[in-house]
């Protein structure tokens, strides 16, 4: 059985949604990041930078949440279509290095130290606010990211886009991004995905 190692964040919740929509049974091995558990010798020997999400799968471990994505989609054969390879991947790869990293920096600056840094809520609220209406766009173009099919490109963005209400940026103004949430929202995998530590009901526009 697939081990996961995941807090209650975006980056974990891609994971549980994954495990969820491929039907793999599998364990939460919660990682509490508030204490520091990322630091222990033994985790980092299965995630060198200190970071959630990690499985472990028989004998294997696999850390980063896009690698883990590209792993489960090529082992479950779901959610990455070969022929639409080069169009997933683009999108996947936006996420890992400017969606959730950006946002990241704006839930650190806006949610948690508000008030600290001027520059810093200012700076990210922009980028994320731009970041909105880039996919806006796109959705207003394609039923998913990636084209007509929903793949592992949406399911490492929408959990970002799950934080909304964080943003005050207004989610139910950008009308194809909303849709497109909404839509995957109302999976069941992801419904039991996102609420894999007790997280409740999916936030609405
Ligand atoms: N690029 C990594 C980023 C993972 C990441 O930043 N994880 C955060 C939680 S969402 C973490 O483990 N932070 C712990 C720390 O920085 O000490 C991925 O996509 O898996």
């Amino acid at each position: 059985m697939i081990e996961l190692f995941a807090s209650d964040t975006p980056n974990g919740k891609k994971i549980s949604i994954m495990l969820e929509e491929i039907e793999f049974p599998y364990k939460v091995t919660a990682v509490d990041l508030g204490k520091g558990d990322q630091f222990d010798p033994k985790f980092i020997e299965i995630s060198p930078f200190s970071k959630i999400p990690v499985i472990k799968d028989d004998k294997e471990s696999v850390f980063g949440s896009g690698a883990i994505l590209i792993y489960l989609a090529e082992k479950s054969k779901k959610f990455y279509d070969l022929d639409n390879k080069v169009k997933i991947n683009q999108w996947l790869m936006a996420q890992m290095g400017l969606v959730g990293p950006m946002i990241g920096q704006y839930h650190s600056f806006y949610k948690f130290n508000k008030g600290k840094s001027k520059y810093g809520e200012e700076r990210y609220h922009k980028i994320t606010k731009d970041l909105y209406e880039r996919l806006n766009a796109r959705l207003s173009k394609s039923k998913y990211l990636a084209g007509e099919k929903y793949t592992i490109a949406d399911i490492a963005t929408w959990p970002w886009i799950a934080r909304h209400e964080w943003h005050d940026i207004g989610l139910g103004k950008f009308e194809s991004l909303s849709k497109w949430y909404m839509n995957i929202a109302e999976r069941d995998a992801v419904v039991k995905g996102y609420n894999f530590m007790g997280a409740g009901e999916i936030p609405k526009p």
